[in-house]
């Protein structure tokens, strides 16, 4: 095998934090961007970094801040500001030629705009006049169902609880949100087999773990706070095993903030004891070989299956079915290393499995969630220290948005809850979730779209097609801080409201107010901007709520939507009462340092599910579902050579990025400095007789006779990685073109990111390059 250079220098420490956040500061946002810094997930008064969702460690005293939140603090907090200025000298159309580089870096919105055609620019709008405008719009409609409300994940629970009232006080459920996308295989899943979607762990588990399983999980880059009980696991002795097609460079070596020797002398710790490098969609797959091995070798709980879980049987028959030569050309790892692997979860009494995007974006991503799941049942553990399920969630607070009702398929009781409190009938018919939102904005049965934050058009698949239906609609609203694409494809109208970020003072009649989020772990912790708001104009995400509301809603509601945005503690009052969990919600906010756990039925062994047992789940695809697509695209005969040019694509993510939020071109650990790149394994390059540094076109593969239009993206430019051989990967978003509203999970709906056939073809080197480095 030829040899892959690698990132020798550790991930985190001095030099990462500070060079990498340079470019993106000038020396104004570096002080307010710095004070904020070190006031983030302080045990008082400060505010949560909306950098990632990992839980903040009980004894930081000192800062607890990385890479990724000084980065998305310095986005925030940027004094540069997208205004009435920058508007009048750009037109609509020339922003669309911006990229995410670019608009990012606009600056922050900072007043109500307005977008007028005649001129083709954004024009200034006061807030009486936007809110009179989305009155009128929303009143004219036939259905409420004709407007889609999306949410994403930055957005505190007091506004999220506020956001989600409101779009049901009008009538829908139309409530998709990031998560759609994210963790949904897990949200389902996990409700089904565990009677609630949430991690089983809390932090302290990782003290106590024996053995780490991480699926699909890039920490370094995505939550590298996450790295440093990595670490400290590690030193205990706990082995961790990264399942991955990609060896992910940062997680080899740690140099870890809260140790001095590290940060300044250089020092680093171990992480990764190993990397088990299976072909992209193989992890069903190796999961039923380990599994299989545990029940035919007789290593299981059988206590624990007896006592707490249902359908062992459907899932054993299953199991004694598959065989070995499909395990292995599923997965690509072979059975004596399956084995192996299936000896050290045998072998450990406390066993933490964390997931992240490489098992939930597919089209088997509930299965994959389920076959861990079942895992983690077979052995017990499931309720015992140092064990459980520990998904890791990526928007500060995603996980929190949905416990406040951001939900288009709402549990009856929560409506119920609803209708109790409020008075007021809610509706029972499911809405849009981003798949089918997209579809019917794109079939033309969408009015009105309403982003709560988030770049919806981009980071959805088929991006394009969303940009022109947004075109279509009578009323696009957007609720965000930045600039982003899905504000420039102008529907009839046209609004960006600009709110506070989460580092800035909400301050109301009744004085200074603080939200609240949830991190990854169910735990409620609360959060405080200390900042001066960029822009006197602002308004905080809970009044644009309530004033719109109150001018949509009109005289006919009974609910105290002002006072609600005035005094966050009269919305905590409403959530104690609507919500499960939040009982005495405003003093258990006030009485503990770091907030509260929300009660966690499964950690205690309670199974809120149908059968009142955990559930064991038979997967509903075949384990060999990724090997048989590449095989039937052999089959298709208009590229030429296909059966040597054909591999699954996945899309990943940089630390130069939040998202669609694009920083930087950067990304050390890959060693690459821009961001047109395809990831290639060497000898996969020199299988094909081309060379790194080699211009090449992606096009997703389709049916021979296929009508739709092809998805082409490039050319990119050849990069080495050490990645599995059926595999090529590129930078989300640029790439979001190539995936489709079509291809996704059944049940959760979320669209395969991680994995869609391509055909590659080299170019010419002068050709010329789509997305500028
Ligand atoms: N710097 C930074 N931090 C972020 C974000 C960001 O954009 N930038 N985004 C935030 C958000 S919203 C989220 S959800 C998280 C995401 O955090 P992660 O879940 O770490 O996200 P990704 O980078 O999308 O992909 C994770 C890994 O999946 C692997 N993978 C791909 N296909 C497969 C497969 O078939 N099987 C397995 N086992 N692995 C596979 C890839 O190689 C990659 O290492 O990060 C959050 N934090
Ligand atoms: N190909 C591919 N596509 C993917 C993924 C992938 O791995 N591959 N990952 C998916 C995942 S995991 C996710 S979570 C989604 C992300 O999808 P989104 O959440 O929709 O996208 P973001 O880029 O996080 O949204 C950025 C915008 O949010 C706004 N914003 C930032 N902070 C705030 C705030 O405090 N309040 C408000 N109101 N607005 C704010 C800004 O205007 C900014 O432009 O993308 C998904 N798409
Ligand atoms: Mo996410």
């Amino acid at each position: 095998m030829r040899k892959i250079p690698i990132y020798s220098h550790p991930a985190a420490g001095w030099p990462a934090l500070i060079s990498s956040t340079q470019k993106l500061m000038d020396y104004k946002t570096f002080l307010r961007g710095g004070i904020s810094v070190f006031k983030s997930n302080q045990p008082q008064g400060g505010f949560d970094c909306p950098g990632c969702a990992w839980p903040d460690h009980k004894s930081h005293k000192a800062i607890d801040v990385c890479e990724n939140g000084i980065k998305v603090i310095a986005s925030e907090t940027m004094t540069h500001k997208a205004d009435a200025e920058f508007f009048a000298r750009h037109t609509v159309t020339e922003l669309q030629g911006w990229t995410g580089y670019e608009l990012e870096h606009s600056g922050r919105l900072s007043e109500p705009m307005y977008y007028d055609a005649a001129q083709d620019r954004y024009v200034p709008i006061p807030w009486e006049a936007a809110y009179s405008l989305i009155a009128e719009q929303l009143g004219q409609l036939d259905s409420p169902d004709e407007a889609l409300f999306y949410t994403s994940g930055r957005v505190t629970n007091e506004p999220a609880f506020l956001f989600q009232l409101f779009v049901r006080c009008f009538g829908t459920n139309n409530l998709p949100d990031c998560s759609n996308m994210c963790h949904e295989p897990t949200s389902v899943m996990l409700s089904r087999q565990l009677g609630i979607g949430k991690a089983t762990v809390m932090l302290e588990d990782f003290e106590q773990a024996k053995l780490i399983l991480m699926f699909g999980q890039n920490p370094a880059t995505n939550h590298p706070r996450m790295l440093e009980m990595l670490a400290h696991a590690h030193e205990q002795g706990c082995r961790i095993i990264s399942i991955n097609p990609m060896r992910e460079q940062g997680l080899s070596k740690f140099r870890n903030p809260q140790k001095p020797t590290h940060m300044a002398a250089g020092q680093s710790a171990d992480m990764v004891d190993d990397v088990i490098q299976i072909q992209i969609g193989g992890d069903a797959a190796l999961l039923t070989g380990i599994a299989k091995w545990l029940i035919e070798n007789d290593k299981i709980n059988h206590e624990f299956i007896t006592t707490h879980t249902s359908g062992f049987e459907p899932l054993k028959q299953w199991l004694t079915e598959q065989s070995w030569s499909d395990i292995t050309l599923g997965c690509g790892i072979s059975q004596t290393d399956i084995i192996n692997l299936a000896e050290l979860v045998a072998d450990s009494p406390a066993t933490i499995c964390t997931w992240g995007m490489g098992i939930t974006q597919h089209v088997q991503g509930d299965d994959n969630v389920a076959m861990i799941t079942n895992l983690l049942l077979l052995m017990g553990m499931i309720g015992i220290d140092g064990a459980g399920a520990s998904p890791v969630r990526g928007h500060s607070n995603v996980q929190g948005d949905r416990t406040m009702g951001i939900h288009e398929r709402p549990s009856k009781s929560l409506l119920d809850s609803l209708e109790r409190v409020f008075k007021h009938p809610m509706p029972q018919e499911h809405g849009y979730d981003v798949v089918t939102g997209a579809k019917a904005l794109i079939a033309g049965k969408l009015k009105v779209f309403m982003g709560m934050g988030g770049n919806y058009a981009v980071a959805a698949p088929d991006t394009s097609a969303i940009e022109q239906a947004l075109t279509t609609t009578q009323l696009n609203i957007f609720v965000g801080t930045k600039l982003n694409e899905t504000m420039l494809y102008p529907g009839a109208n046209n609004l960006i409201l600009p709110c506070l970020g989460r580092t800035e003072r909400i301050v109301t009649t009744k004085g200074e107010q603080f939200a609240t989020i949830e991190d990854s772990m169910c735990q409620i912790v609360p959060t405080q901007g200390k900042l001066k708001p960029v822009s006197d104009t602002l308004k905080s995400e809970a009044q644009i709520v309530a004033d719109i509301a109150t001018h949509v809603l009109g005289a006919d509601s009974s609910i105290p939507w002002l006072a609600m945005s005035e005094d966050f503690d009269i919305i905590r009052d409403y959530i104690a009462q609507a919500i499960n969990g939040f009982e005495d919600f405003n003093q258990r906010i006030r009485t503990s340092e770091r907030g509260f756990h929300l009660y966690h039925a499964a950690r205690h062994r309670v199974w809120n599910t149908e059968s009142g047992k955990a559930q064991f789940e038979v997967p509903q695809y075949p384990i060999t579902f990724v090997a048989a697509q590449m095989a039937a695209a052999n089959d298709i005969d208009d590229v030429e050579n296909t059966a040597q040019k054909i591999w699954q694509l996945t899309s990943v993510r940089s630390h130069d990025q939040f998202n669609t939020m694009i920083f930087g071109f950067k990304d050390r650990y890959r060693q690459t400095d821009r961001r047109d790149v395809l990831f290639m394994h060497p000898d996969e390059i020199s299988r094909l007789g081309w060379q790194k540094g080699d211009r090449v076109i992606v096009t997703r593969q389709r049916a021979k006779d296929s009508l739709e239009q092809p998805r082409i993206l490039g050319p990119l430019v050849l990069s080495e990685m050490d990645i599995a051989s059926n595999a090529v990967a590129a930078y989300y978003p640029e790439c979001n073109d190539l995936f489709d509203l079509e291809t996704h999970a059944p049940e959760s709906h979320i669209p395969a990111y991680k994995s869609t056939t391509v055909v590659l073809e080299r170019v010419e080197a002068n050709t010329s390059i789509a997305t500028p480095a």
